[in-house]
């Protein structure tokens, strides 16, 4: 495997203690605009007894209080912005599950920076300048479209606006203009690898090489699927709306060992959710994130919900930037059944190690009047669906639920169903959980 190419190789390989020392002025830099411009942070750091002149270096990062989406909502739309509306270039949002839109606000300088994000991100999947780059991320106020499109333009590949849904279309467009990186959320890289072959074409009619997935929660059986279908080398990309949008944190995709960050723009920190204290390298924890030169709405210590490690040691790549390992969900996602703490991506993982098993797949929870009920719904490769009889689904169902049941010591009903028979989500985030416990 060839090193790969570096974007920007001052910034990537750049040594620790020289990473560290800008680290520590861009730090101290934000912290004294935050303190003049959002009284938010000026209320915070003064309840809690810190000044701008306390915080000198990254030493000092555990002085300051953490920020939570609750913040940022009860600051909504504007009331986090560190520069005057009218320098507000643009606006992106997430939409959440509830309620209010979270929204972000971006520079000019901050768009260029996100572009430089996004551009570093393509390089580590293995992207090169040239390469035709077709963006199926919703464009719009989410942030996986437009962030990899800006990103696309500036590294210098092809890029087609193609956004998610239709997804004859951007089977038609992967075969005629022979795109080399495709970009999308690994539930619909799946969706276009399923049309692709109900239009009878194989990897051999596309030229897809790279692969740069995120936005949402997947996992290595699930790669290996995406990998298979496509034909080319799937990477994981991090972010979300609040820090950036994407490209806070991609995999290289010479050692696929977590994802770097860019931690010249971003300060990562893992906690433990329950104290807040600092959790060691290798541990897990919740991530927290500090935008070090963001102007228009920076965050401080933004607590993500977000599950994942610092992973220690260097990589092989070359870059010297920290890695954090695959997300391992929110925890929010966390389901508590029976009591038993089970993430959903933990029932991917041993659903798709079977080879029976395509990668759709619900869990329904329910509520039958006196307990809770878990249905694990989960679609058949065609493979196999189109010689199996009924005796031999209901033992394959039965060997799914056992090792479930092994695994997370419950018991889930499961139920195994023809190809495409489950819904698709062509346009945003899968839809992993049907949560019924409440509303029925
Ligand atoms: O999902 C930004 C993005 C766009 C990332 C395209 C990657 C690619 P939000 O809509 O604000 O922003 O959602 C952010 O999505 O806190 C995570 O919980 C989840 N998430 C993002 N990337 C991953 C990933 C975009 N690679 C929230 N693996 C984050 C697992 C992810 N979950």
């Amino acid at each position: 495997m060839e090193a790969g190419f570096i974007w920007n190789v001052a910034a990537e390989t750049m040594p620790r203690e020289e990473l560290r020392a800008l680290q520590s002025q861009r730090l101290a830099a934000l912290v004294r605009r935050v303190y003049e411009h959002v009284p938010f942070y000026r209320q915070r750091m003064d309840a809690h007894g810190v000044t701008p002149a306390s915080v000198q270096s990254l030493d000092d990062l555990p002085l300051l209080p953490f920020t939570r989406k609750q913040d940022l909502r009860d600051n909504y739309p504007f009331g986090l912005l560190a520069v005057p509306r009218e320098q507000v270039a643009r606006i992106q949002a997430s939409s959440g599950t509830r309620g209010k839109l979270t929204v972000a606000a971006y520079t000019h300088d901050d768009i260029s920076d996100w572009a430089e994000c996004c551009a570093r991100a393509i390089a580590l999947a293995g992207g090169r300048p040239g390469d035709v780059l077709q963006c199926a991320y919703g464009y719009g106020l989410f942030t996986g479209g437009l962030g990899l499109h800006y990103g696309g333009e500036r590294f210098g590949a092809t890029v087609i606006p193609m956004s998610g849904g239709n997804t004859l279309r951007q089977v038609m467009m992967l075969r005629d203009l022979q795109s080399h990186i495709l970009c999308c959320t690994p539930s619909y890289a799946l969706i276009i690898g399923e049309i692709l072959e109900k239009e009878g074409l194989t990897t051999a009619d596309i030229a897809l090489r790279v692969g740069i997935f995120g936005a949402e929660p997947w996992t290595e059986e699930m790669r290996t699927e995406i990998e298979a279908r496509l034909g080319l080398r799937a990477t994981d990309i991090y972010g979300l709306t609040e820090v950036v949008g994407p490209g806070v944190a991609n995999e290289c995709c010479v050692a696929r060992n977590g994802l770097h960050i860019a931690e010249d723009f971003f300060l990562a920190e893992v906690i433990d959710p329950e104290t807040g204290a600092p959790v060691p390298d290798g541990t897990y924890g919740e991530l927290v994130f500090t935008t070090l030169t963001k102007q228009a709405m920076p965050v401080v210590r933004y607590r993500t919900g977000d599950i994942s490690a610092i992973l220690p040691g260097e990589c092989i790549c070359g870059r010297t930037t920290r890695r954090m390992a695959r997300l391992r969900g929110r925890y929010d996602d966390m389901l508590i059944l029976h009591g038993v703490n089970v993430y959903p991506s933990e029932i991917e993982a041993t659903l798709l190690g079977f080879e029976e098993i395509a990668p759709f797949y619900q869990i329904v929870l329910d509520w039958n009047g006196r307990t809770e009920t878990i249905a694990v719904q989960a679609e058949m490769t065609s493979a196999y669906a189109v010689d199996a009889v009924d005796a031999d689904v209901r033992m394959l169902s039965e060997q799914i639920a056992r090792l479930l049941k092994s695994r997370f010591d419950l018991t889930m009903q499961v139920s195994l169903h023809q190809p495409g028979e489950l819904g698709r989500v062509e346009v945003g985030k899968a839809v992993r959980v049907i949560d019924r416990r409440r509303s029925g």
